[in-house]
């Protein structure tokens, strides 16, 4: 019997939203398993023994294989399953150029985004504490630098970074943009070609990047009440 292919993600994550939206756009068969980073799941149990030796999300077993790191789940979707040519096109350098990105992507966006996520969201929220007003600026001019760069090196006039049709490298970006502006950072400001490029984004994932936005809204707003809770714990029992 084919083992189905298993992915275990945490949508506080922004390779997880890319990978769960790519997985449901293309209709690859797959069982969801969540799990939570903030409760430490991804470092104990069936988890840490069987799945990912490195401890980290997102991560998938094939035919009973483990696999991680974001882009080499990708690459391995899109050379084992059947996945629509336009998220990773062989057509004029299309599959280079998103692996162009990606490889930037790992060294930079990824770096700022998720500096600002845990100065502004994680270490409050792990801590019970308020976030560090000059940590969250250092994080943020970081975000501000890479943006510009994202917006002036791979966004040009046509609608996506590859040209008018979507690709791999677009939905990851646009779960990145999104890892800082969920929380409050102010991504289109100056930045027109990068709203626009947004929206058209958005647009073209419809129903599938919805869905997971508003799980990781609603993931955010759980943890951040819960936080909330915390302090006031905290605030009465030094009373
Ligand atoms: N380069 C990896 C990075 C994976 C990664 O760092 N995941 C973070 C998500 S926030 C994680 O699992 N962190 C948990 C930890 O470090 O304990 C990828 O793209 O998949």
């Amino acid at each position: 019997m084919t083992q189905p292919l298993k992915f275990y993600f945490d949508l506080l994550n922004q390779s997880s939203r890319a990978l769960y939206i790519f997985l449901e756009a293309s209709k690859i068969p797959f069982e969801a398993i969540p799990i939570s980073m903030v409760k430490g799941e991804h470092l104990t149990g069936e988890f840490r023994d069987n799945v990912n030796r490195f401890r980290k999300l997102p991560a998938i077993t094939d035919h009973g294989y483990q696999l991680s790191e974001s882009a080499a789940i990708f690459r391995h979707l899109a050379r084992e399953k059947l996945v629509p040519e336009h998220w990773y096109p062989r057509r004029h350098l299309g599959r280079s150029r998103t692996d162009e990105y990606l490889a930037w992507q790992q060294s930079n966006m990824t770096v700022a985004t998720t500096d600002y996520f845990q100065q502004k969201w994680l270490v409050p929220y792990l801590q019970k504490t308020r976030p560090s007003e000059s940590a969250v600026n250092v994080a943020g001019k970081q975000v501000e630098h890479t943006l510009n760069d994202f917006e002036q090196l791979f966004l040009n006039s046509r609608k996506f970074i590859l040209g008018n049709n979507i690709s791999y490298a677009d939905l990851s970006a646009i779960c990145e943009v999104d890892q800082t502006k969920a929380i409050g950072f102010g991504a289109f400001k100056n930045r027109n070609k990068l709203a626009d490029w947004y929206k058209s984004v958005a647009e073209e994932l419809g129903p599938y990047y919805k869905s997971v936005q508003k799980e990781f809204n609603a993931k955010l707003k759980l943890n951040n009440g819960q936080q909330q809770q915390g302090e006031a714990q905290a605030h009465a029992l030094k009373q």
